[in-house]
């Protein structure tokens, strides 16, 4: 690749192999499917089974004033995304191929799964969920680290058309009964316990809480199907004598309830190795997934199956350029929708090869990201910048230890990728020889919305480049009006794609309020952007009262709400601070009531608060004492003059709408001494 100021080029090797070769061609590929969406995608269409064809091929309303806001794809057509990227998959003669390597937490601890076998487990899990009572449109929760029956489990679900609705496994146990009981959800999917690193998380015993949560706030879920995760974990752990005899005991220790628990392999063992797929519409429910919105209450993302199947397959397919015989590793969990799209129904509507890893990118060393990409010979591969930058502190030598020739694309996702992490990322483990995928997209939007495309697009450091088929972004000023040509704004787009959510499950106004209700016809994504002279966007970061930890999406409020259930706790006001590693932290401002000592033993009894009540990813870095709170004459409080003090900087611009000015010293003057 050679690099001509900012931008870089891909190399004419790989440009002339790729799916979409030159920017032409997708200039031309691009306005084809804005200009006619039908012809676009039917030949994406074609490629899959549809057990009745759609009646009517796309309909849609963006605008409030029209009627209710409302999202189609090929309706009338039915379909199983189950049998699409199984049973299909094996009738074209990939039955043998490896759909995933699953490498575990441990280095010696690996498996493998094919096509074949991978739709004999589904099967017997589809028919064990149909014993519990499971049917059609049915919410089935999974709380699972990442081991191969989380996605049987997922693949289970659709093929009877039940809805899964995954709760990523870091998430406390109130959280996760919280949104248990948003989704009403009839069965709980589990593991005792994993390890993440060195540590032991006790996942029964988290799930068993958040169940007894979700019946006291009115929900009664019928069944838990608990994998025995950790006796197996133990075999390949090199313990010792003792250890392993501790193990054992924690591991005969799991908290049990006989009515309604029941283990996972002893529910297969007698169940039948086939099962006839439910067809179900197009504009079915596939899953739902929980992300964080800005009033605190997180929202029930709800997409539906024929347009989601379409979307995955497609951005899979040009987006990390995947051809047969590539094995593809995306390191996100199964509990955040990169793992949905990316680990699961992208890679396998595509019959591809992937690493499915269970560990965490510093255990044993800090080269198991390395290590994992030789071991494997991955072509391409996906993870976050907050893992990337976490990983450049450690320098170049843990790289260098390992081959990593087999790469060919490498993807970010979750957050804007500083250049200074886009470079070492592009220099050290790329070679300057691999594509960079800087993809944009969220939970709503299903799949890659805006994302360079790998031997096509010249790439920026920094920026996610150009729309994705189908896809039509605008730029907009406070007042609504288009910005055309260079300029920044709020991000929108004009028209959906096919993978596009359809609604907030069970609150369909929520859903044209938050995403339809501040530009008229468009969906607001919350994100600004900004468009430079050749075109390119490069998103800024949320505009809306939602912070980015790890690439972990929280809401301000959600976190002030735990915070103030504290009864020290007079007031709080969160916002966000840059942070090196994570992108960004939690700053919280804290004012004690009159009785309550700021002291060491409150600061960190509101720190174990938030990662208890929301889960260790969402622990504040900063707690500070606020005597008051800078607030307008109407009560608002005003978290651009907190940012400002976060990061003490005392330029804090206009503050004539502050009704007590004298708030903001009195703050600056307890800045706590240590950030
Ligand atoms: C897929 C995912 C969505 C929010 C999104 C934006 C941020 C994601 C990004 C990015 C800049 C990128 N975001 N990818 N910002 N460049 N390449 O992360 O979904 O968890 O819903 O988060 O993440 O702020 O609005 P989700």
């Amino acid at each position: 690749m050679s690099s001509r100021g900012e931008v870089y080029l891909p190399s004419e090797s790989r440009r002339s192999g790729s799916h979409v070769p030159s920017m032409d061609a997708y200039r031309k590929m691009h306005a084809d499917s804005l200009a006619d969406p039908e012809k676009f995608w039917r030949d994406v269409y074609r490629q899959f089974h549809w057990e009745t064809p759609y009646t009517d091929f796309h309909s849609y309303n963006f605008d409030r004033s029209q009627g209710p806001v409302s999202i189609k794809w090929l309706e009338g057509a039915t379909t199983n995304i189950c049998y699409n990227l199984l049973d299909r998959n094996i009738k074209l003669g990939h039955g043998d191929r490896i759909a995933y390597y699953w490498e575990g937490n441990d280095p010696d601890d690996y498996s493998r799964l094919t096509y074949r076998k991978m739709l004999e487990e589904v099967c017997r899990f589809a028919n064990v969920l149909k014993s519990k009572g499971v049917a059609k449109g049915d919410r089935v929760g999974i709380y699972m680290p990442m081991i191969l029956e989380a996605v049987v489990a997922m693949l289970a679900c659709a093929r009877i058309g039940a809805v899964h609705s995954i709760v990523f496994a870091g998430f406390s146990s109130d959280s996760l009964g919280d949104r248990m009981h948003d989704c009403k959800c009839k069965v709980m999917i589990t593991v005792d316990y994993a390890y993440r690193g060195e540590k032991l998380l006790k996942l029964k015993a988290i799930t068993d809480q958040a169940i007894n949560r979700c019946t006291s706030l009115g929900h009664k879920v019928e069944s838990c199907i608990v994998v025995k995760h950790l006796p197996r974990l133990a075999a390949s752990m090199n313990c010792t004598n003792g250890e392993a005899a501790h193990l054992e005991e924690v591991a005969n220790e799991v908290p049990w309830d006989d009515d309604r628990d029941c283990w996972w392999h002893l529910e297969m063992e007698d169940a039948d190795t086939s099962c006839y797929p439910v067809w179900v519409s197009a504009e079915d429910p596939l899953f739902m997934l929980y992300t964080s919105g800005s009033t605190g209450k997180p929202k029930g993302v709800l997409h539906t199956t024929g347009g989601y199947l379409m979307y995955a397959a497609t951005t899979f397919k040009y987006v990390f350029d995947y051809k047969p015989g590539d094995v593809y590793w995306c390191t996100a969990d199964i509990g955040w929708i990169t793992g949905h799209t990316y680990v699961v129904y992208g890679p396998l509507a595509n019959a591809a090869t992937s690493v499915i890893f269970e560990g965490t990118p510093f255990h044993p060393g800090h080269d198991r990201f390395w290590s994992v990409i030789e071991k494997y010979k991955v072509n391409q591969f996906y993870t976050a910048p907050t893992a990337i930058r976490a990983l450049m502190k450690f320098g170049d030598e843990p790289v260098k230890k390992h081959c990593l020739r087999s790469l060919k694309v490498l993807g970010s996702v979750g957050e804007p990728i500083n250049k200074e992490a886009w470079l070492w990322y592009y220099e050290r483990i790329g070679n300057k020889n691999c594509s960079i995928v800087d993809t944009f997209w969220q939970t709503e939007t299903g799949g890659h919305v805006l994302t360079p495309l790998p031997g096509c697009t010249p790439m920026k450091p920094g920026s996610a480049t150009f729309p994705f088929f189908g896809v039509e972004p605008v730029l907009l000023d406070e007042e609504g009006h288009l910005i055309e040509g260079p300029g920044e704004g709020y991000l929108v787009f004009k028209r959906p794609w096919p993978g596009m959510m359809r609604t907030l499950f069970g609150n369909h106004e929520r859903f044209e309020e938050t995403y339809f209700s501040r530009f008229q016809g468009y969906y607001a994504t919350g994100d600004g952007a900004r468009r430079d002279e050749d075109g390119y966007l490069w998103v800024t970061g949320r505009v809306d009262d939602m912070l980015n930890v790890s690439g972990h999406l929280m809401s301000t409020a959600e976190v002030e709400s735990v915070l103030a259930e504290h009864p020290g706790v007079a007031e709080a006001a969160v916002v966000s601070r840059p942070h090196k590693v994570k992108g960004q932290c939690l700053y919280c401002f804290v004012t004690p009531q009159s009785s309550q000592a700021f002291d060491a033993s409150f600061i960190s009894q509101l720190k174990t608060q938030v990662r208890e009540k929301i889960g260790p990813f969402a622990s504040p870095d900063v707690i500070h004492l606020a005597p008051g709170l800078p607030k307008t004459r109407s009560g608002k409080i005003m978290r651009r003059i907190l940012r400002k003090i976060a990061v003490n900087d005392r330029n804090i611009g206009d503050t004539s709408t502050l009704a007590d000015e004298s708030v903001v010293a009195a703050l600056f003057k307890t800045r706590p001494a240590d950030v």
